[in-house]
């Protein structure tokens, strides 16, 4: 017995790995081992020799196990301490550069005037893109016989054959959006509708997808004086400059009562554009005030209540501030055209001037 106990105990301080030890362990106390053999052997014995080797082979088989177990640790030990020694992670390495991807200029001029009429009291709203013929054109004071909805180029949708209401549109401009919000918080109300508006037209300057931003101010004072304010204060905030001078020059929309084409001074220097001083103009946005009907068409009383309204494109916008030449280029995939114009994330203006992160 001290021959197995010797021979074994050997064997597992000798095991290299965790397969060696269990192939001990096997031969040494598994079910047909060396140690079961000689329990079997117990039956032949005298019941005195019995009583010393049972109990001999019982300790054999337990020393046999803990020092297997005891290895088994060890081993687990060993190899943990090579991995720990050979794998090593080097954590001031620069990361893998990944691709990243950049704000749209539109997006990024949407979120800049939307952060200045913020801080000018407007709230946002936004609505469908497919709209209804009273949402687009009548509420607006456009009728059907109106030469506006032949102007404006509309798309139509289609009805389902036998459906002989008038057909969808797809919106032409943001104003639908303002009739739904005056219908919704009535009056006062300060709200500006950025988004995308579609007329069939494309060419140089026009596509067929643009976008707009509209302001609508109402209460029961407001005046041109008040809406020139606010025109002045966007431009400077926008364009980050100290002073701008605005002319307004008369025009006509179904919309608005009076109505005015709105121009910035400016000036053109080798192609590069200076706004707020020189001696040129430059037309960017209408405006005008609410018409009575309209007022009206969005639940508010005309009598009581009056306001201003104006509409500014926001892609020649963002065109103007950027020096973006072509209208065309922002409805280019080209990812090299946005890695030259995009802009990081959060670049998020203030009216104070500069932006802050
Ligand atoms: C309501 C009442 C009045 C919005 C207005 C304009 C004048 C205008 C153009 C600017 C460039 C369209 O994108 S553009 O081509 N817009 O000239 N927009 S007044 O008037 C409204 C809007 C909503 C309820």
């Amino acid at each position: 017995m001290d021959d197995l106990k010797s021979k074994y105990l050997g064997q597992i301080a000798e095991a290299g790995d965790e397969n060696a030890l269990e192939a001990i362990r096997v031969a040494a106390v598994g079910k047909k081992g060396e140690v079961a053999l000689k329990m079997r052997e117990l039956g032949k014995m005298t019941p005195e020799e019995r009583q010393v080797a049972g109990p001999a082979l019982n300790a054999l088989k337990d020393e046999i196990n803990s020092a297997l177990s005891a290895k088994k640790s060890a081993l687990a030990d060993a190899a943990l301490d090579e991995r720990l020694r050979t794998e090593w992670l080097d954590v001031t390495l620069p990361t893998r550069a990944r691709r990243q991807g950049s704000i749209h200029p539109i997006s990024q001029a949407t979120e800049e005037l939307t952060a200045i009429f913020a801080e000018l009291g407007f709230s946002v709203a936004e609505g469908p893109r497919i709209e209804d013929d009273w949402y687009n054109f009548d509420a607006l004071n456009i009728p059907g016989h109106h030469p506006a909805r032949a102007e404006m180029d509309t798309f139509y949708m289609h009805r389902a054959e036998g459906d002989n209401r008038p057909p969808h549109v797809l919106r032409t401009h943001t104003s639908p959006v303002q009739i739904r919000s005056m219908e919704k918080q009535g009056a006062p109300i300060r709200v500006i509708c950025p988004g995308g508006v579609y007329r069939a037209d494309y060419d140089q300057t026009h596509t067929p997808m643009f976008h707009q931003v509209e302001g609508l101010a109402i209460d029961k004072d407001i005046s041109m004086a008040n809406l020139k304010w606010v025109l002045e204060e966007f431009v400077k905030a926008f364009f980050e400059v100290e002073d701008v001078e605005l002319r307004f020059r008369a025009s006509h929309f179904p919309f608005t009562e009076p109505s005015a084409e709105v121009d910035i001074r400016c000036s053109w220097d080798n192609g590069q554009l200076k706004i707020g001083e020189g001696d040129d103009w430059m037309e960017i946005l209408g405006s005008g005030m609410v018409h009575p009907k309209v007022i009206a068409a969005g639940g508010i009383d005309p009598e009581v209540y009056q306001g201003f309204a104006f509409g500014i494109g926001i892609d020649r916008l963002a065109m103007l501030k950027y020096g973006i030449p072509d209208l065309r280029a922002f409805f280019d995939s080209d990812l090299r055209w946005l890695r030259h114009y995009g802009f990081a994330a959060l670049d998020m203006p203030n009216l104070h001037g500069g932006l802050s992160r």
